[in-house]
């Protein structure tokens, strides 16, 4: 007899249990880890699930109040905020979170604390919500510098990220995916809602050495310092070879994961009017870079790499250069010719 429908993997690797085996390779861990990953796993499924009915549970439109970067506060931030706040502060794993939607450090109550500080980005893209473009979430998780006994302070919610223990982000697109790394190297799962699971579909992501998209706003380039302008018009110009493919959502988390999968370069340099940039280091750009570095590629503030950069106050911007290690490399040519 013929099974019907599509056939299922009993034994699929989902992302709890890629969680879990990889906690079994490290001797010394306690499990707090795998607690606190897990509980990002239920703020993301939640927030899947209300991106997703947003418009039938009429949640899109402007909660009527504007967050700390003055912007306006659309209903599903809010919601998304409050589902990672909750889920981490209920996770026992955590002692402080920095959010983007929270103009200060938030210190988890002390019966609840753990070793543990995120940076999160609830719902980047937010912009974009209600025209169904695709918007996530972003997260970088350290380790408290001082032991246990020692409550946290702000030096631990300011670390550079090449103090990371983990990194990720869920996109919300045409399906939902986590892709996630702890070290070593780069993972991606695709939400099933069959099952409520996140499944192992892309193993050991790698980006190319090089691609041929570059990924800029380029409506802003009369405010872009000239080195930016070199490099981007030589993508569309080259000297040989066909010109690069240009390619930008508008929303980070889509664009880097297109950079991931596909190669090339995303860029917010900074402009006149964003000297600094306009994407925040702590919870978009470290994190993003963090993933990018394992898995391959290259990430910089057109200076030093971005996971070598010590923050100085949580929601500070920084410029943004990442992708392919050869992508990447051109622009710093590019940079450093203008600087001489
Ligand atoms: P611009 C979305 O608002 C966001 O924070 C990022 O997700 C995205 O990369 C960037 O801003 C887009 O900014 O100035 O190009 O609209």
């Amino acid at each position: 007899m013929a099974s019907s429908g599509p056939p299922f993997d009993s034994n699929c690797m989902t992302l709890t249990r890629f969680v879990l085996a990889e906690q079994r390779k490290v001797p010394s861990a306690t499990g707090d880890l795998t607690q606190l990953l897990n509980s990002i796993q239920t703020a993301v499924k939640a927030v899947s699930s209300a991106v997703r009915k947003a418009g039938i549970a009429n949640m899109y439109g402007i909660a009527g109040s504007t967050n700390v970067q003055g912007e306006e506060v659309k209903k599903l931030d809010v919601m998304s905020n409050e589902l990672f706040i909750n889920m981490l502060t209920s996770s026992f794993t955590t002692c402080l979170l920095v959010s983007e939607e929270n103009e200060t450090v938030i210190e988890v109550e002390i019966g609840k604390q753990g070793k543990y500080i995120v940076c999160f980005d609830p719902l980047d893209g937010s912009s974009n919500i209600d025209c169904l473009i695709s918007i996530g979430s972003i997260f970088g998780i350290y380790k408290k510098l001082e032991p246990s006994n020692v409550a946290p302070t702000a030096k631990d919610a300011l670390q550079a990220g090449k103090n990371l223990v983990a990194a990720g982000y869920a996109l919300y697109g045409s399906a939902t995916m986590m892709v996630l790394s702890i070290g070593h190297g780069v993972n991606g799962f695709m939400y099933d809602p069959a099952i409520g699971e996140f499944i192992l579909t892309d193993q050991n992501m790698r980006i190319p050495t090089r691609g041929k998209i570059y990924s800029i706003n380029e409506a802003h380039e009369g405010k872009w310092e000239p080195a930016i302008r070199d490099y981007v018009h030589s993508k569309k110009y080259p000297a040989t070879g066909e010109p690069y493919n240009a390619r930008y959502v508008g929303s980070m988390v889509a664009d880097v994961h297109r950079t991931l999968k596909y190669g090339g370069i995303f860029m917010y340099p900074a402009t006149t009017a964003s000297p600094k940039g306009k994407l925040r280091l702590l919870y978009e750009g470290i994190p993003m870079a963090y993933i990018v570095t394992q898995a391959g590629g290259a990430a910089t503030n057109g200076q030093i790499d971005i996971l070598d950069i010590e923050p100085s106050t949580i929601h500070q911007r920084s410029p943004i250069f990442l992708g392919s290690k050869d992508d990447v490399a051109d622009i710093l040519i590019c940079i450093r010719n203008r600087a001489n």
